[in-house]
């Protein structure tokens, strides 16, 4: 049976983005068709300025949005990072797969590092090793499909170098695994700023729909979208970017196609009050679903319990087997 394993980190809270680009195909498609697991990968929010008990927090929100959205336990593993230590084992066997070259290659180790230096804080080291963990993520459950949206794409592809690289040298350990995208939104845009990704750590948030955003906030924010020059309602990515952005996310939440859509519009005032409805319709069910979730905390507590212990069984066999290939000595 096919596997698959992806994350969401609790550096925010979690967006329209990694609602439509991830999740939301997590819970209508992965969890029926796999065997899927799912993690708060909490580790990874810890490789720039973090507040700890704010992380806390927002990893259990995230858990609970993650099964207020609809992950169902019976169906799928869900669980938090680093209550599973085999994630930050492998890990390291990784970061003596890995060369400094590679890793400082990635767009997020440039961007990240980047604004941190720029804010005069020092760029943490895990903010470079960052993609080896997620890589041990991965490899650790020989996950074959990583549904992850089109930022991730590169990090996936470090994923597989690795475990080629790891096979070769040491015998066959990983299953080399492969991103897929949503087939709409897997790059949904910041609303201010079409330019850029919608990043749920970015601030001060106005152009970023949040899930737990109540309906008027989110018609609100996507009313003063910002939207390009000219007066027709077209898809074209490259000179109407923040029509564009719209249109996709129109499309994601109604189905249908960006370009089709747009051939129903004479107005972008009209293009923008559908979609907001249609975002607020989509987030409407998991908002309230969320609220029932958060007054029982000692019932997601269980869940990520059990979750936990199914992930451990999963991984400890392949990360103590690449424990034995690379050369270490068994416990004895
Ligand atoms: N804007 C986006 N459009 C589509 N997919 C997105 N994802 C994130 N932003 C968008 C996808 O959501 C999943 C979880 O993302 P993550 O928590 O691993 O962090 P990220 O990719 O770095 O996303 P953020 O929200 O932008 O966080 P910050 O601001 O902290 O960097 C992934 O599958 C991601 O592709």
């Amino acid at each position: 049976m096919t596997r698959i394993f992806s994350g969401l980190k609790p550096t925010g809270h979690l967006t329209l983005g990694n609602y439509l680009g991830a999740l939301r195909r997590w819970v209508e498609v992965d969890q029926h068709r796999a065997e899927a697991l799912f993690s708060v990968v909490d580790l990874h929010a810890l490789t720039v300025e973090h507040d700890p008990a704010r992380v806390r927090r927002l990893s259990r929100q995230a858990a609970t949005l993650m099964l207020a959205a609809g992950l169902d336990p019976q169906r799928c593993t869900v669980f938090v990072q680093s209550h599973v230590d085999e994630h930050t084992r492998l890990s390291y066997l990784l970061e003596c797969t890995a060369a400094d070259g590679e890793l400082r290659r990635m767009i997020q180790y440039r961007e990240k590092g980047g604004q941190a230096r720029a804010a005069g804080q020092s760029v943490r080291l895990s903010l470079l090793t960052y993609p080896v963990l997620m890589a041990a993520d991965i490899l650790a459950y020989g996950a074959d499909e990583v549904p992850v949206g089109e930022d991730q794409t590169q990090h996936v592809e470090l994923t597989r170098d690795l475990a080629v690289r790891f096979n070769q040298r040491y015998g066959h350990t990983f299953t080399v695994p492969r991103a897929t995208h949503p087939p709409v939104a897997a790059r949904v845009m910041d609303l201010q700023d079409p330019a850029s990704k919608m990043g749920k750590s970015h601030e001060p948030g106005a152009g970023i729909v949040h899930l737990l955003d109540d309906a008027d906030t989110v018609r609100k924010k996507i009313m003063r979208a910002v939207t390009d020059s000219g007066r027709e309602v077209e898809y074209d990515r490259e000179h109407k970017p923040g029509l564009a952005n719209l249109l996709e996310i129109l499309a994601a939440c109604e189905g249908g196609k960006p370009d089709e859509l747009a051939g129903a519009y004479d107005s972008y005032g009209a293009l923008k009050k559908d979609t907001a409805e249609a975002v607020v319709d989509l987030l409407r069910p998991v908002r309230e679903r969320h609220a029932e979730l958060a007054a029982d905390p000692a019932g997601v507590d269980a869940v990520l319990r059990l979750g936990a212990e199914r992930a451990r069984g999963l991984a400890r066999p392949r990360v103590d087997a690449a424990f034995r290939a690379i050369g270490l000595m068994p416990a004895v």
